[in-house]
């Protein structure tokens, strides 16, 4: 008999943009080693801040950095950094050779503004091509990217991606909610582009035309720019009638395409680590933690011409895990993403991630996946609401007891629950505003 010939890989499998995907290890390592050296290179001749932090760990030229180990000994970089440098102080190359500026959208006070030069903008867009590749998008497809156009990363980050890879990019933007719906099911879009909990908003827009999931050409969502969880994760695929992939990134390395998940597995991002050196740390000591351990994340970008950063702390919790992946890339991967350092709030000496509530509340039958806390202080002591609607047909009243019993007991501290109208949490149109602190 005749070989049958290779297995015929999973549909899911998806193709390799580029070959740096799986370089083996070593051939990684020497590869990040030469261009953080360029990268200190970079940083010594343009960013003032930055040599300073290089020169107090010793290292005056490119040659002093003998391995990615050196790295551990260079000060870290924080938002603080850029917030005091504000807006061009920390680039590395004169303002006019910038052809873009985008910015994080900064919840507290100014943005945090990133330039890019020309060769900057064209490493985005091959990581953009490369991201989406891996979760699922082929040249033809119809993008419906309703990300914001605008300073924000998501809008233009992924725009750009699509038009690389060959797919036909449909540049919604966020906002009128109800046309979205119409162009989404009209132009016959495969791939939604949005925020997680914007992604539900389209999902209710087009059930209120009577659009059920079967309905739609949609088969895959790329969603990122806040913390989901695989709880909401299984929601958005039910109600779309999609699969939902995540992407991490932040406007300080590049937008997204800093990690992202490949439609394979579907189980960890998988880091860009010829472009990204990730790190964990203990955020109390900086110190890296164990293997696999949960810590903040911290990013070294690899070839950033106008904004290098070395040893940049996200504030972002997660892990890294080095398991090989099943779809065969070889890169490091991000697990547990589970939200900010600074998102934790202490209720009566109970610490507690918003991303732990989302958790309970989208195990939960009977609830929608749209909901709020509200933090207050009535008298000495922090008060936590958390505000959620019904899903059609659920009982409220039986659903708040549910759920105040169960979050008491999962969490170990009591959380108000107030079951509001169907459309009565607001919604967002990008990231979602998770916790409305009314401490004053
Ligand atoms: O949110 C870039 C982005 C856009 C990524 C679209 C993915 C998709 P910034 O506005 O600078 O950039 O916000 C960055 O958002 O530090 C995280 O706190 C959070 N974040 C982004 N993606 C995820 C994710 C964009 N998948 C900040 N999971 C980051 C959890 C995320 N948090």
């Amino acid at each position: 008999m005749t070989p049958l010939g290779p297995t015929v890989p999973p549909s899911t499998t998806t193709r390799i943009w580029d070959a740096a995907e799986t370089l083996p290890r070593e051939e990684l390592t020497a590869l990040q080693l030469e261009r953080l050296r360029a990268t200190v290179a970079r940083v010594l001749a343009g960013q003032r801040l930055g040599a300073e932090r290089l020169a107090e760990a010793g290292i005056a030229s490119p040659n002093d950095v003998d391995a990615l180990d050196d790295l551990t000994r260079i000060p870290f970089f924080t938002k603080a950094d850029l917030r005091e440098n504000y807006p061009f102080g920390l680039l590395a190359v004169p303002r006019e050779q910038l052809v873009r500026l985008q910015a994080s959208s900064g919840t507290h006070g100014k943005p945090t503004v990133v330039g890019y030069t020309k060769a900057d903008l064209e490493t985005w867009t091959e990581l953009m091509a490369r991201s989406m590749t891996m979760a699922g998008v082929q040249p033809g497809m119809v993008i419906h990217n309703a990300n914001g156009y605008g300073l924000f990363t998501g809008g233009l980050g992924f725009h750009q991606g699509g038009e690389r890879i060959g797919a036909t990019v449909v540049p919604v933007s966020g906002g009128r909610t109800a046309r979205q719906a119409m162009l989404l099911r009209d132009l016959g879009a495969q791939v939604l582009v949005a925020t997680p909990s914007y992604s539900l908003v389209i999902a209710q827009a087009l059930a209120d035309e009577g659009v059920g999931p079967a309905d739609t050409s949609l088969e895959l969502g790329l969603f990122g720019g806040e913390p989901w969880t695989d709880g909401l994760r299984a929601q958005i695929d039910r109600a779309l009638g999609i699969k939902a992939v995540n992407f991490y990134g932040l406007s300080e390395m590049c937008g997204p395409g800093v990690a992202t998940e490949c439609l394979t597995a579907r189980d960890g991002l998988h880091v860009n680590e010829d472009h990204f050196i990730v790190e964990v740390i203990d955020p109390e000591d900086g110190r890296p933690v164990d293997a696999g351990e949960v810590g903040e994340l911290v990013f070294t970008s690899l070839t950033k011409e106008a904004l290098p950063l070395i040893r940049y702390r996200t504030g972002d919790l997660g892990a890294v895990s080095e398991h090989p992946c099943s779809c065969g890339r070889t890169s490091a991967r991000l697990i547990q993403l589970g939200g900010r350092r600074d998102d934790m709030m202490i209720i009566r000496g109970v610490n507690l991630y918003p991303s732990h509530v989302e958790q309970i509340l989208t195990s939960v039958d009977g609830v929608a996946p749209h909901w709020q806390l509200i933090l207050e202080r009535p008298g000495p002591m922090d008060e936590l609401t958390l505000q959620c609607e019904p899903a059609a047909g659920a009982d409220a009243q039986e659903l708040r007891g549910r759920l105040e019993e169960l979050l008491k007991e999962a969490t170990g501290v009591r959380i108000a629950v107030s079951v509001l109208e169907a459309g009565a949490v607001p919604r967002s149109e990008g990231k979602a505003v998770r916790v409305v602190d009314r401490r004053g």
